[in-house]
């Protein structure tokens, strides 16, 4: 599909020949990060200033809803009429007693080899019911998060990764429990919530064509047959596919579906924010490394670009977006604003060190530019003036921090949810 471009040829010649982010080479240098000005989460479209509660409710936050799913991910619809949970098993026994381990396959359509979602959950069996519990997609499959024998290995796609024993998308007992140092149950468990996850490739496989076996294929027909320029992309099949879990925690009674914390990283650090951005139920929202089209401002250009992430990933944002891929400036939202519609949920966003490729800087910016939404709904936002130093965690109802490392969720960052959890979901603070 070819999308016009503002910018002449010639300019963008001349920008890419300034070593400015039109080219292919990342900007990792702050004094190169262009001047830009943000959107105003608090001015509609209109003109109008937004001063009070009832007016972002009613009317700016559906307009920037909308810009989002317009130039950004694309509409999605709404819980399927077919949908259907079938609880495959019930363990109360599981890691030695500790937890009631259940795995519910969720069938997006009425077709049984239809496109459907394995979720596994893990309760604490020492904390009375309904728990509070934490949800975050995967990326190969419920069995790399522990070593628990009684995890079901995926049937499904899984992202291609032969040294961790998937193969030709197959996932594979080779890597069964690899994962989880990124998913340490243990702690979450002795802190008192539970744990559910499903592997992102049962919603969509992630690749360009991918649709076809995933969710998005259900919604293709003989006089539909591709999506429109504003319809969702894989992200939004991805974000779509939580809120169906979410809609099976609200049907158990052991789940307290009031009190879910929504984690992603990376990608789906991505998916997470738009998934809590348009779901309300989700409760407290968790941005991991999530970078450009993110928590990171699309207009710094710093680390990967709107213009880059297009390219490597056609399928992951509505085809509107390529038509801002070499004109950020114009887009009408930036992603301070996807934070300000999870307003006045708590949202936690957190970057690394050495993640220069999803902008530290940017990600806290955005969750700064939030701040003034989160304020107006009486909160007290994000408490931090300046970027905070390393692994000096600020948590407001907006929280952030900036560990020490690499891209990758880590038992720090864990270790920071939970509190942060603690502290909105009111519990006493046990920490083991
Ligand atoms: C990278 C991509 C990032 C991030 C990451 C991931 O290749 O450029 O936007 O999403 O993948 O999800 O691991």
């Amino acid at each position: 599909m070819q999308f016009k471009t503002l910018l002449p040829p010639v300019v963008i010649a001349a920008v890419f020949a300034l070593g400015g982010a039109a080219g292919d080479q990342p900007n990792y240098d702050e004094s190169k990060v262009p001047k830009y000005a943000l959107p105003d989460p608090l001015l509609s479209a209109g003109g109008r200033r937004v001063t009070d509660a009832a007016t972002w409710r009613n009317e700016r936050r559906p307009e920037i809803l909308h810009l989002f799913e317009q130039n950004v991910y694309g509409r999605a619809p709404g819980r399927p009429a077919a949908l259907r949970f079938e609880v495959l098993s019930v363990a109360r026994d599981a890691l030695g007693g500790k937890a009631t381990r259940k795995q519910v396959r969720i069938h997006f359509s009425a077709h049984a080899h239809g496109p459907k979602m394995d979720l596994l959950v893990y309760l604490p069996n020492a904390v009375p019911r309904p728990v509070p519990l934490f949800v975050g997609l995967n990326f190969r499959g419920n069995h790399t998060i522990d070593s628990d024998p009684g995890i079901l290995l995926p049937d499904g796609w899984v992202y291609e990764d032969p040294e961790h024993g998937v193969k030709d998308h197959h996932a594979s007992e080779r890597s069964r429990g690899d994962r989880h140092e990124r998913w340490p149950l243990d702690l979450i468990l002795a802190r008192g919530y539970g744990l559910a996850t499903a592997c992102y490739g049962d919603i969509e496989p992630d690749f360009d064509g991918g649709m076809r076996d995933g969710v998005r294929g259900l919604y293709l027909t003989k006089d539909h047959p591709r999506r429109a320029v504003d319809e969702w992309g894989a992200i939004g099949a991805w974000a779509w596919g939580l809120s169906r879990a979410m809609d099976y925690f609200e049907s158990d009674k052991d789940i307290d579906s009031r009190h879910v914390a929504l984690l992603g990283h990376s990608r789906l650090g991505k998916t997470a924010l738009w998934a809590g951005a348009q779901d309300e139920r989700f409760a407290l929202v968790i941005s991991n490394d999530s970078g450009c089209g993110g928590a990171s401002l699309a207009r710094r250009q710093f680390g990967e670009t709107v213009r880059k992430i297009n390219a490597s990933f056609p399928h992951w944002f509505c085809d509107n977006y390529k038509r801002f891929s070499d004109r950020v400036e114009q887009l009408p939202v930036d992603q301070h604003m996807l934070i300000a519609l999870i307003a006045p949920r708590p949202v936690y966003v957190a970057s690394a060190e050495e993640d220069r490729w999803a902008d530290p800087r940017g990600e806290f910016l955005a969750a700064k530019g939030a701040d003034p939404v989160y304020r107006l709904l009486g909160t007290d936002g994000l408490p931090a003036e300046a970027m905070p130093g390393t692994e000096q965690p600020v948590h407001g109802t907006i929280g952030y921090h900036l560990r020490h490392g690499k891209h990758d969720l880590t038992q720090y960052d864990w270790r920071q949810y939970l509190d942060f959890a603690d502290r909105h979901f009111r519990k006493k603070l046990t920490h083991p």
